[in-house]
């Protein structure tokens, strides 16, 4: 029997195409000279897509192009790049890759924050530029004292708050829901969040219900000691009020991960020195890489040897 036909959308870790190849027949769309003609041509065969949450939105466009597709496998934990209400009209399976990446975010979430509030990137600066010799780097502010408000308290919320435990500082958060298991408070809003806190910390999903969750208004309540980091998706905060809250005090200092229009980052943003700014690199070690493309395979040769695909997302219709 012919091996499905899979369909790659975008470049993506190399363990991805290693384990597919030997099981299916593989497309990928983006060394397509001519991606239209490509999929009147093949769309027909194709079974599978595998699609990255760095690769541009995905849905009915696609999908009525490719009238035998079963499965969408994503690439990343964040799916708000494929339309999955659209998938499920056409009883599509999607699945992301929960679980394999979460304590590496944590991990980097960490990082960020301690980089951001002790400007670790500055001092670093500091030394390398030969400043070091005319003046110590000047002191920074501290994590000592502070209350970490973690906003979107899933898997990796909860995981960034396991370290935070261990760093003595107080934590509090905001989800749509309170959870019972817990222990730490719990408010209605962003803002309530914001008022009750001096550190803010964005883990949620992205896409249109999230959308700038985090705006002026937020900001303002976070204060003026206050520390925004975002390791979620730009899409979250109200980028434009973040560089103004950053310009003028409103906020301390910011740590960012993440951009509402990746890999452009405004300039008026570089331009910040209290803005700590990474490419998002939250899951970005060859490791957990690895185990997000190997999943990402996982869910399509389950699917397709057992009928049954390992993470689906919660609006899949199983
Ligand atoms: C990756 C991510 O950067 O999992 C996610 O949602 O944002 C990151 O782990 C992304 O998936 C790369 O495509």
């Amino acid at each position: 029997m012919a091996s499905p036909e899979i369909l790659i959308t975008a470049p993506m870790h190399p363990s991805v195409e290693a384990a597919l190849a030997p099981r299916f027949t593989l497309h990928r769309l983006w060394l397509q000279p001519d991606p239209t003609a490509f999929l009147a041509a093949h769309g027909p065969a194709i079974r599978g897509v595998a699609t990255t949450t760095l690769g541009g939105a995905i849905g009915e466009d696609l999908f009525a192009r490719l009238p035998a597709l079963e499965i969408v496998a994503n690439f990343g934990v964040g799916y708000e790049n494929v339309d999955v209400a659209a998938a499920a009209v056409r009883g599509l399976v999607v699945t992301n890759t929960p679980g394999v990446l979460d304590e590496e975010v944590a991990d980097l979430a960490v990082a960020l924050l301690l980089a951001t509030i002790r400007r670790l990137p500055q001092a670093e600066r500091h030394l390398r530029e030969g400043r070091w010799l005319q003046a110590s780097f000047p002191l920074s502010p501290s994590l000592r004292g502070r209350t970490v408000g973690i906003l979107g308290l899933g898997a990796i919320g909860k995981a960034i708050a396991r370290r935070l435990a261990g760093f003595g500082v107080a934590l509090a958060y905001h989800g749509r829901r309170r959870q019972p298991d817990v222990p730490y408070p719990w408010h209605p809003t962003p803002r309530a969040l914001a008022e009750a806190c001096d550190t803010l910390i964005a883990i949620l999903p992205g896409g249109a219900e999230t959308r700038h969750i985090v705006n002026a208004e937020v900001l303002a309540a976070l204060g003026p000691q206050g520390v925004f980091i975002n390791v979620a998706r730009g899409s979250v905060v109200d980028e434009a009020a973040l560089v103004a809250a950053l310009a003028n005090g409103t906020i301390l200092a910011a740590g960012l991960d993440v951009y509402a229009n990746e890999p452009q980052v405004p300039a008026d943003l570089l331009a910040l020195p209290n803005a700590v700014l990474l490419p998002h690199v939250g899951s970005a070690s060859e490791a957990t890489r690895t185990a997000m493309g190997t999943l990402v395979a996982d869910n399509l040769i389950a699917w397709f040897t057992e009928g049954r695909p390992l993470t689906p997302v919660a609006e899949t219709p199983l």
